[in-house]
């Protein structure tokens, strides 16, 4: 039996031929309504539980760059990983075969495997300096990753759009050959200083000859957008009255594996999951272990 099975009126709602060919081209795609409402209130709600700390597992150790907002954090902007394998309820909607059916067609794979899930929370504080994301793209985090197929869909629980800080992509920058990047490029943009990545930008863009267009999604509940792993994306602050909640589920294809990838220090460049996961026959990290890295959709 066949558990990556989509039903009719599911199979309206994938990516058409042009929205394919959209990604290829733009390196984003905005989703026809994924989740009903009450599949969102849902994860709210396992959400919510979450926050009180309930949890179905922990972490067996916690990896050097794991972000974890925990209450002593205060009223700043949260960030949590691992959340698919610390909480059922939350694994449960974001394991939907829909939502990695979608991302089949726009990343061309047959499999897709989440990679991470990160919990976010802007407070509603217009001048919360952490609620600001500046730009950068996800591949710099996984260079220990072989594929450029990468991707990632943005899940807000609300309706979200610029006056709660949305993600906003950069147009098709995804195709940039990039220039000025160094080693700091693999660490978290919270880690990252944030006029240098708004310059890098201005001038990435000028390397290729371009300019800097950026596109605000404005997602309706239920909906989602998706970027290219190497989409420059950010998002501002929350000027709104309540909290902008989302979860940033980032996707493998099924051919990513680890790969060796040195610094410039000599160091090979590690992913979170390098202290987590199993290992392959040859001994290296196996993104494809089933209990951090679960399939959500087989062709
Ligand atoms: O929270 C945001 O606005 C950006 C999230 C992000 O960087 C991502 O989804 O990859
Ligand atoms: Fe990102």
């Amino acid at each position: 039996m066949n558990e990556f099975t989509l039903t009719e009126q599911e199979r309206a709602l994938l990516p058409s031929d042009d929205d394919v060919r959209f990604f290829a081209e733009h390196g984003w795609y905005l989703s026809k309504k994924l989740f009903s409402d009450s599949e969102v209130d849902e994860l709210t709600a396992a959400v919510d539980r979450y926050y009180a700390g309930e949890r179905s597992r922990r972490l067996p150790t916690r990896p050097p760059r794991l972000a974890y907002w925990t209450p002593e954090h205060g009223n700043v902007q949260r960030h949590n990983d691992y959340v698919h394998y610390e909480s059922d309820g939350i694994a449960k909607a974001l394991l939907k075969p829909l939502i990695g059916a979608v991302a089949a067609r726009l990343a061309q794979a047959a499999e897709i495997r989440v990679f991470q899930s990160t919990l976010i929370y802007k407070p509603p504080i217009a001048e919360e300096p952490s609620n600001v994301v500046p730009w950068h793209f996800d591949k710099h985090y996984w260079s220990s990753s072989s594929s450029d197929r990468m991707l990632t869909a943005f899940i807000p629980f609300h309706d979200c759009d610029e006056e709660l800080g949305t993600i906003t992509m950069v147009d098709g920058s995804h195709l940039w050959e990039e220039v000025g990047s160094d080693d700091s490029a693999t660490k978290h943009f919270a880690e990252r200083d944030r006029d240098h990545l708004e310059n890098l930008l201005e001038v990435n863009a000028a390397h290729n000859g371009t300019r800097v267009t950026k596109i605000p999604m404005i997602i309706p509940k239920g909906h989602m957008s998706f970027h290219h792993c190497r989409t420059y994306h950010g998002s501002g602050p929350n000027r709104s009255t309540r909290p902008r909640q989302a979860i940033s589920l980032h996707l493998q294809d099924g051919d990513n594996a680890y790969r060796e990838f040195p610094l410039s220090d000599g160091d090979l460049a590690f992913y979170n999951h390098d202290f987590l996961v199993r290992r392959t026959p040859d001994g290296k990290p196996d993104y494809a272990d089933p209990e951090f890295c679960p399939p959500v959709w087989r062709s």
